[in-house]
């Protein structure tokens, strides 16, 4: 079991009671309304949901079923219902008085803004809709999105929903080689991308590498390369496959009829790491994944008419497609979409772009909020005190545990103590948010997500599935199928069953892959870290079997063991332990092998998947049965002496040698 580095504990003490001039105005008021949610969820499971998916979401053809259990754990929801996504989050809002208000404030990196309307942008989702039908392409099709943040890469998405498409967007940040993977395994019609991307300044290639992903072979399913052209920059253009986005929806109509699909048509698929293989293809319906996107809007933050909010992931990962591209467009929200970086012009960026558009609703990661902390340390210019925050009304962090100290300077320092922060607990698999405080009903504690949702069973159980009592860890479960929940894994259902409905659990538990404890009085969920082998590198998810696999790729290495070491501002780092065929090597030697390898893996995966430390040496540290003592190699990344038994070790002289970075 890994633990995380954070700090918190269900033995913090602070609580923060929401202000009661949010709790006056708030969605879900007080805990007694939170509570008369939840008291609905378990009077009437079904009921409860039936009823939410009704008021939240507009329905072609309303569904007569709520939950199918029959095939479980491949649950289905609101299965005969038909709808389209789309049209739930443009169209509707041009039909509710909202079609001059503005959807996307798009800030570009280079500061300039544009506003766009939710005509606006119902028209450019149609005219792209229309563009892909003219390709040939339909529903059910797959088509991969490779773009960075920019109003075309949520118009993509939107326009591959409104016919029915099913997309992958793939993190700009991914090699050709991850791209070439997830195209090969989606069988993609199509790639959508852009020139380049403009991040901090800087321009960087997109089509030049997808060029190179299709050049690595076996994508023979993509016929078309679509190009949004961002920058201007110089690409190659291969006659006959690729075509720029202006030119394909230069004649489009304005008007595209939605693809009305069941609520299980896959909307996406989203590639995500696991503890063991190639990264895992979540697949999620429409329906279900809609009505929990467009819900915690408005739970979790209180959405309101007037609100400008915004959300700083990327559409790469699954935050950026529940709380950019849909749940906000849903629930008819203007929104932020940040195309730069956090540190440019310089660290003051967030606080310069809150005051300019005066955000009144702020969604961030723990590590982006460590640091801007530790910028304004070193620079007193970028302190949030600078810039008028007064818009500022509810503050959110996702992606991994907070620790307290950074959670009190995203309250004080950035929320000026009146602004609640939710906690959001969730994972690419559930679709949506999960456990967090409701921002006008839950007392708030720093490193705490608090209480699950209304509808949420969550819970805390051993190794055999038993309930632990509270004050006891465990491991993370929710004892009910939810409508966001994972569908499948991709061309994978025996993948999916074992990694989320273990039968050493009864199958019917979904099992998170954390590890939590819950505070004894409270009850509150504290998550201590994942429990396989999974990091949590800046809050993005990475498998430790990924980067060993790409390191062993090398032609130079003969082994790898890579594991994750705490970090002050990343939250853990990757920290490689490798054996080369060659000698092992020292000095400069190694330093200038580090550099090579590190590349390496970022040419392989992406330079997010970067380590941090390489550490050479003669051999791992192994049991008799041959089997790489990991738990010794994290003790060994931390720099802390090893207490543990060695004696079941065939080589402890290796220890010595592996404890410092070569
Ligand atoms: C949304 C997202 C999921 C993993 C998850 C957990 C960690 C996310 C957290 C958190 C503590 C929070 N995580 N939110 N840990 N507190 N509020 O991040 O999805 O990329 O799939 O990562 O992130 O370990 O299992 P994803």
């Amino acid at each position: 079991m890994s633990s995380t580095t954070t700090q918190q504990g269900p033995q913090e003490s602070r609580v923060f009671t929401p202000p009661a001039a949010f709790v006056a105005q708030a969605t879900v008021a007080g805990m007694d309304a939170y509570n008369a949610l939840c008291a609905e969820a378990a009077a009437d499971y079904e009921g409860f949901w039936s009823r939410l998916a009704k008021e939240n979401l507009v329905w072609q053809k309303p569904f007569t079923k709520v939950l199918n259990e029959d095939n479980a754990p491949f649950y289905k929801w609101f299965e005969d219902g038909h709808l389209n996504v789309s049209y739930n989050c443009l169209d509707r809002n041009l039909q509710n008085g909202n079609a001059n208000k503005t959807a996307i404030i798009f800030e570009a990196d280079d500061g300039k803004s544009v506003n766009v309307s939710y005509k606006e942008l119902h028209e450019k989702v149609c005219k792209f809709a229309n563009g892909l039908k003219s390709r040939g392409i339909k529903k059910g099709d797959r088509v991969i999105i490779y773009m960075s943040m920019s109003v075309e890469g949520v118009a993509a998405m939107q326009a591959c929903a409104r016919i029915g498409a099913t997309h992958s967007v793939v993190f700009g940040g991914f090699s050709a080689k991850s791209l070439q993977e997830r195209i090969i395994d989606a069988g993609a019609v199509a790639v959508i991308t852009a020139d380049e991307q403009l991040r901090g300044g800087k321009q960087l290639p997109l089509k030049a590498i997808v060029d190179e992903a299709l050049a690595l072979g076996g994508c023979d399913t993509i016929k078309d390369v679509i190009v949004y052209k961002r920058t201007g920059g110089n690409i190659n253009f291969k006659e006959g496959r690729d075509l720029w986005l202006h030119e394909l929806v230069a004649n489009q109509s304005a008007e595209c009829e939605p693809e009305w699909v069941d609520a299980e048509h896959p909307l996406f698929i989203l590639y995500t790491s696991g503890s063991t293989g190639t990264p895992k293809g979540v697949q999620h319906s429409s329906g279900g994944y809609l009505l929990w996107a467009a819900l915690t809007m408005k739970w979790s933050f209180d959405i309101k008419p007037d609100d400008v909010y915004w959300c700083t992931a990327d559409i790469g990962w699954v935050t950026g497609h529940s709380y950019i591209a849909y749940g906000p467009t849903a629930v008819g929200a203007t929104q932020v979409v940040f195309e730069g970086v956090p540190t440019f012009p310089n660290a003051g960026r967030f606080w310069d772009t809150i005051a300019k558009h005066k955000v009144s609703i702020f969604y961030t990661a723990p590590t982006a909020i460590r640091s801007l902390i530790k910028a304004s340390d070193v620079d007193a210019k970028v302190h949030p005190k600078n810039y008028d925050l007064t818009s500022l009304r509810l503050l959110g962090t996702v992606g991994e545990p907070i620790n307290p100290e950074a959670w009190m300077w995203y309250y004080t320092q950035v929320g000026g103590e009146k602004c609640p922060i939710v906690d959001t607990f969730w994972q690419t698999e559930t679709g949506g948010h999960m456990i967090t405080p409701l921002p006008g009903a839950t007392p708030m504690v720093p490193g705490s997500c608090t209480l699950p949702l209304p509808g949420i069973m969550a819970a805390i159980v051993d190794e055999a599935g038993v309930d632990v009592p509270n004050g006891q860890g465990g491991i993370l479960v929710v004892k009910r199928p939810w409508p966001s929940m994972i569908r499948t894994i991709w061309n994978n259902p025996d993948r999916f069953k074992s990694s989320y409905f273990p039968e050493e659990l009864g199958g019917k538990m979904y099992l998170a892959g954390d590890g939590a404890i819950r505070n004894k009085d409270t009850g509150y969920f504290t998550i201590t870290g994942r429990i396989d082998d999974v990091l949590n590198v800046s809050g993005h998810r990475m498998g430790t079997m990924e980067i060993e696999s790409a390191l062993v790729a090398n032609p130079l290495v003969a082994e790898a063991a890579v594991v994750g070491k705490p970090d002050d501002t990343t939250g853990e780092s990757i920290c490689a332990f490798v054996v080369l065929k060659q000698a092992r090597p020292t000095g400069e030697e190694a330093k200038k092998l580090a550099l090579e390898l590190r590349n390496w893996v970022a040419k392989e995966i992406g330079p997010i998947a970067k380590p941090k430390e390489i550490r050479f040496g003669d051999n791992l540290p192994k049991t008799r049965s041959g089997k790489i003592m990991r738990r010794l190699l994290r003790v060994l990344a931390k720099g802390e002496v090893i207490t543990q038994d060695v004696s079941t070790l065939e080589n402890p002289a290796i220890l010595e040698q592996l404890k410092e970075a070569s």
